[in-house]
């Protein structure tokens, strides 16, 4: 009886030894394709990564492109999914849509100019940046087709400064790089950002960035100022017809692209004034930028000029795209004022 009993026991206690031993068998096998998985993972998002460097949008890398170009956005852009990269793999998982707002913002920025800073420094804490200032986020697709690149158009000798001039420039000169831009961020050299809560995106108007300048006490200096930095998106920009050609000298260009803006049946928009602050880089008047006198003049006639005055009219002549770490540098001369106003 005893014999039997311990039989029994010992039998089921071999039962048990086995049961454990499958159950540990299957939770190995759990683990280990959990592994295996992430690590599929792993180098689909490695590929997925280095796929995007080239172009995030599209299928095919550019041939033409003498530097990697990004996905870029605009306001209406498709949906990052609009577009699916058919070339994936099936293990591959596509890159999320960025966040609307991107996590890391700190809000406002300490700018002061008294401590040096170098274009090694920038270059050093920006390492993701590629030749000719170009970016685009690692890890997500971005919303928009934001131009990422910095581009500088300088105007090449010693004529009269045409600011709107060299802006139309810059928009073309970005499409060159890359056609799928569609939104174009317009800034002047001196005004450094105070907050990076004030995103340069476009949006659903067009965009003016700078509402409190320094300069002006961190306020707006009038209702209908669109100096400094603005914001607009391929489509916008077209149906203004780009920005004037014709104001040579300081003042009214900006004026006259807010009426272009309104006469097109469009509303400025604006970040909140505790956001859209500057600081500018203190300088002398640039040389060769007097007021121009005809200013008053023009900004009155809007609407006759932009429909022949604009993107549709730009002439110039490149003169050099030098390629820089952290920016792309592109001079071009833009001509001279007509004689008439030479004079004046
Ligand atoms: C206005 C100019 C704008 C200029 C703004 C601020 O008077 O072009 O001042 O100038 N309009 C006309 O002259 C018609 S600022 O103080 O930034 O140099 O942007």
């Amino acid at each position: 009886m005893t014999r039997l009993l311990l039989g029994v026991t010992l039998e089921r206690i071999c039962k048990a030894v086995l049961l454990l031993c499958l159950l540990h068998f299957v939770i190995i096998m759990i683990l280990y394709f959990d592994v295996y998985a992430q690590h599929l993972d792993f180098f689909s998002r490695f590929n997925a990564r280095n796929t995007s460097r080239v172009h995030p949008f599209s299928n095919s890398s550019r041939p033409n492109s003498t530097a990697p170009s990004y996905g870029p956005a605009g306001a209406e852009p498709p949906s990052p999914s609009a577009k699916p990269n058919t070339n994936r793999s099936v293990t591959e998982k596509p890159l999320q849509p960025c966040q609307e707002m991107p996590s890391g913002l700190v809000g406002r920025l300490l700018i002061e100019f008294s401590s040096p800073m170098s274009m090694e420094r920038v270059q050093r804490e920006n390492p993701d940046v590629s030749l000719g200032g170009k970016y685009t986020p690692p890890d997500c697709l971005p919303r928009q087709k934001v131009a990422y690149g910095i581009y500088i158009i300088n105007q090449y000798g010693e004529d009269t400064f045409n600011r709107a001039k060299l802006l139309n420039v810059g928009f073309l000169e970005a499409l060159k790089d890359d056609e799928e831009y569609d939104c174009f961020i317009f800034s002047d050299v001196d005004l450094i950002p105070m907050d990076d809560r004030n995103l340069y995106r476009c949006y659903e108007q067009p965009r003016h960035f700078a509402v409190g300048m320094d300069k002006f006490g961190f306020r707006l200096p009038y209702a209908g100022y669109f100096g400094g930095v603005s914001g607009l998106s391929k489509s916008q920009f077209l149906k203004i017809n780009g920005f004037p050609n014709e104001y040579w000298g300081w003042g009214g260009e900006d004026d006259d692209i807010f009426n272009r803006i309104s006469l097109n049946g469009m509303k400025v928009s604006r970040p909140d004034i505790r956001i859209g602050r500057y600081r500018m880089i203190k300088h002398e008047r640039d040389k060769h930028n007097e007021p121009n006198p005809q200013r008053f003049t023009k900004i009155q006639n809007t609407k006759m000029t932009m429909k022949r005055d604009g993107i549709s009219s730009l002439q110039y002549r490149l003169v050099e795209v030098s390629r820089q770490p952290m920016y792309t540098n592109i001079t071009v001369e833009i001509g001279r004022p007509p004689p008439r106003l030479a004079r004046g």
